[in-house]
């Protein structure tokens, strides 16, 4: 390096812009302070200087002959092997830039064909929270720009003095350490600055965290359930009280997601059933789980509340808009926490209205009288869907299971002549949860599930069992 640095520098004296003539007087300068010969030979027209492979200078004045060796002459060597390296870096640099300038354009390009932001949910290469449809949604943004910008203000100045100084009071320049120690005064300053700051800061992020806790005077409480892997909701006070329903990722999110091919702006935030509100009213939701911890978030409102089996906890929001909000579960749930989604439509209060009313129609009409008798065909047949959408996920559909979960193709539980034993399964579960206990499922579904195992693949025993039976068995 330095060699080579040498012979650059050789080569340069020797081109006959140098020899015999300086035409640089700095440069001179430099090769006489090197030689401690003075400045003043700077303008002189016949020096000539020539650097040896070792880096010494040698200098050739009028009725002179080579002067001795001087000092290295490394000054100008290092000075020069110094911009070498700067060129280097910055040249390496620019075209790792360009590297990844095109790689993200590349990027880009790609995501715009593919896929646009989702009102309500995600936006593509979102940055910022998502926007706020809360006041206390609001408040959190304004919440984070602050503290972000009081400790981006923060870091520049104490990073500026800190650099400033070092730079400023370094000792290649001749400083030399001051040696005092203890400064009352700074020592008070610094203690008492950032405890202003914090106080500042906490104050106002009490008063948000306060009214995020304040889920009184609810105009509609509704309980979100955390299942593997779906959300139950039950509308508990205000309008629509008594509906219940199921909230489960849309078949066609799971069929694109097994296929490994993403479609949509929506991918696996679709839902059969949307958890509706009414705009401007304090929805309460209260959040509990069935079997393991999920966490209830929506990001547009602000809310993120985990759900706990056994306990209960709640939040609250006052949509200011109509439309789609998107949140997912927030607490890793099993092996499908990425297929529980929730998705809130917010309506105006007269479509709410007409909502509750509609849901209402039909789940009376949906209500199964667990008093009827049914035919074998017929439950096996309603069977076929409840064990669609509930068990086939573990079971699968061929009845056969996997690993740990068993077959239900010729189990002996499913073939057992004791009806009651499998009923008991499934209201209870079995193995600690391994085999979730369903006795959310309505009398009817869980009769027609079990005639359904009870009479489809291998398994023939001509058994049903009749709601009635599944609603003794409840108590
Ligand atoms: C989360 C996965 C999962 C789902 C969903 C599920 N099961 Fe199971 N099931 C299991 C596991 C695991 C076992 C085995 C438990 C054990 O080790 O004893 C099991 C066992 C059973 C058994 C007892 C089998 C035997 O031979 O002991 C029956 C009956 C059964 N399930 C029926 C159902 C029905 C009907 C549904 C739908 C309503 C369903 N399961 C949904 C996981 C599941
Ligand atoms: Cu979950």
């Amino acid at each position: 390096m330095i060699a080579s640095a040498l012979r650059k520098i050789k080569t340069f004296l020797k081109s006959g812009k140098i020899r015999g003539y300086f035409v640089r007087p700095v440069r001179l300068a430099h090769l006489g302070l090197a030689l401690g010969t003075s400045g003043k030979s700077a303008d002189h027209p016949v020096w000539q200087g020539r650097i040896t492979k070792k880096g010494h200078a040698y200098l050739r004045g009028p009725g002179l002959g080579w002067q001795q060796p001087g000092p290295k002459v490394w000054d100008l060597t290092e000075t020069w092997k110094f911009v070498r390296t700067m060129k280097n870096i910055s040249r390496k640099l620019a075209s790792l830039l360009s590297r990844v300038g095109i790689f993200t354009g590349m990027m880009l390009a790609t995501a715009a064909h593919a896929v646009n932001d989702l009102p309500g949910g995600p936006a593509v290469n979102q940055l910022n929270f998502a926007p706020p449809v809360t006041k206390i949604a609001e408040q959190q943004h304004w919440l984070h720009w602050m503290m972000l910008i009081i400790c981006t203000v923060i870091f520049v100045a104490v990073f500026s003095v800190m650099f400033y100084s070092i730079w400023k009071h370094r000792k290649s320049v001749g400083h030399k350490p001051a040696t005092f120690s203890e400064s009352v005064t700074v020592e008070i300053l610094w203690t008492a600055a950032p405890f202003l700051i914090v106080i500042l800061m906490a104050l106002p992020a009490t008063k948000v965290l306060v009214a995020q806790k304040d889920t009184t005077n609810a105009d509609l409480t509704v309980k979100a359930t955390g299942y593997q892997w779906k959300w139950g909701y039950d509308y508990l006070k205000g309008e629509g009280e008594g509906l219940s329903y199921i909230s489960t990722l849309d078949s066609t999110q799971r069929a694109m997601s097994d296929a490994g091919k993403p479609e949509g702006d929506n991918y696996l935030l679709k839902v059969d059933n949307p958890l509706v509100v009414p705009v401007g009213k304090k929805v309460r939701v209260i959040t509990t789980a069935n079997d393991v911890i999920h966490a209830f978030m929506v990001p547009a409102f602000g809310i993120k509340q985990d759900a706990i089996p056994g306990f209960v906890r709640d939040t609250w929001f006052r949509a200011e808009k109509t439309g789609d909000f998107y949140g997912q579960c927030a607490e890793l749930c099993g092996k499908e926490h990425a297929y529980m989604p929730i998705h809130v439509k917010v309506l105006s209060a007269e479509d709410y209205s007409k909502w509750v009313e509609g849901e209402k129609k039909k789940q009376a009409a949906k209500a199964d009288d667990p008093s009827k008798v049914w035919a074998l065909d017929d439950l096996a047949k309603r069977g076929e869907k409840v064990y669609a959408a509930n068990c086939a996920a573990c079971h699968q559909a061929n009845g056969k299971g996997a690993g740990p979960i068993k077959p239900l193709d010729g189990s002996a539980v499913v073939l057992d002549s004791d009806k009651l034993k499998q009923v008991a399964v499934l209201l209870n579960g079995q193995n600690n949860g391994a085999m979730p206990s369903w006795k959310q499922l309505s009398d009817t579904e869980i009769a027609a599930v079990i005639t359904f195992t009870k009479n489809n693949w291998s398994n023939k025993t001509g058994q049903i069992v009749q709601p009635a039976e599944v609603l003794a068995a409840r108590k």
